[in-house]
């Protein structure tokens, strides 16, 4: 099998390909994208949207996370991403689609606005990556790609200043999942795989890991991610962190 993943350094999603690749035992080669400039890649290698993770298996297309995890299952039944039964793999499957609905995009857009108030620890999270050029350089032009990035993602003040008042619902709802026991089971699944990536970037963020890193949600980001590239000093408004409080809800 041929099989090329298209991603961009630090993108949550495409971790979440790359864990469940191997979790499938798919050995896979991977180019690194540039934010932005991944677009038009993308587009340019004809796949139908403009988003990474985009995966290229023997000539064929497949893009998105949540389609990657399926077309896996489909040509490697096992280890399964997904339960068998019916009413459990459809428990896994709404959690799935809430980690890519609506975990994955508060994270996107808290990082970008962040990144953009200090491009510093941008060095940190690109650790690893194979850009093609030296990473000193790309560190130093990113201006214009984190601007560019801010926009298309709305990150603005008002939009984060929100994502982070969500989040401790958010956190709540992996910690019910996990104690229900649709998410962190013995092996882990596609909802994992989805979900773990996200809480890990922002536990990257030292403003937000206090509030995730003792609870459920945090060690299950922990197992599916042990290792990430990536650290971000303080940088969030504190009365913006105050709906998080310093504790978990439930630990
Ligand atoms: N929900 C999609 C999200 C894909 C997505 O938005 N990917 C981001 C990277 S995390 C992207 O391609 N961004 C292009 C850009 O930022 O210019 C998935 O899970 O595949």
């Amino acid at each position: 099998m041929n099989v090329r993943l298209y991603t961009i350094p630090g993108s949550h999603p495409g971790v979440a390909a790359q864990l469940m690749l191997a979790r499938k035992g798919i050995s896979f080669k991977r180019t690194d994208l540039f934010p932005v400039i991944s677009r038009l890649v993308v587009r340019g290698l004809r796949f139908p949207g403009p988003t990474v993770p985009a995966l290229k298996i023997d000539g064929r297309r497949v893009q998105g996370s949540r389609e990657i995890a399926r077309e896996l299952e489909r040509l490697r039944p096992e280890p399964a991403l997904f339960p068998a039964d019916p009413e459990k793999r459809a428990a896994v499957e709404e959690a799935e689609r809430f980690g890519d609905e609506e975990l994955q995009h508060p994270v996107r857009q808290i990082i970008w606005w962040a990144f953009q108030r200090d491009s510093s620890p941008l060095r940190s999270y690109s650790e690893g990556a194979r850009l093609g050029i030296p990473i000193g350089i790309a560190v130093r032009t990113a201006a214009p790609i984190i601007a560019l990035e801010k926009r298309i993602h709305e990150a603005t003040d008002e939009n984060v200043r929100a994502d982070i008042a969500a989040l401790g619902g958010l956190l709540q709802q992996v910690d019910d999942w996990v104690a229900a026991g649709i998410l962190d089971g013995e092996e882990l699944n596609a909802a994992d795989f989805q979900i773990g990536p996200s809480l890990r970037l922002a536990m990257t963020m030292q403003d937000l890991r206090p509030m995730i890193e003792g609870r459920p949600a945090g060690r299950l980001a922990m197992r599916v991610q042990p290792e990430i590239a990536g650290d971000f000093p303080p940088v969030l408004p504190p009365a913006w962190l105050q709906p998080l409080g310093s504790e978990p809800a439930a630990a």
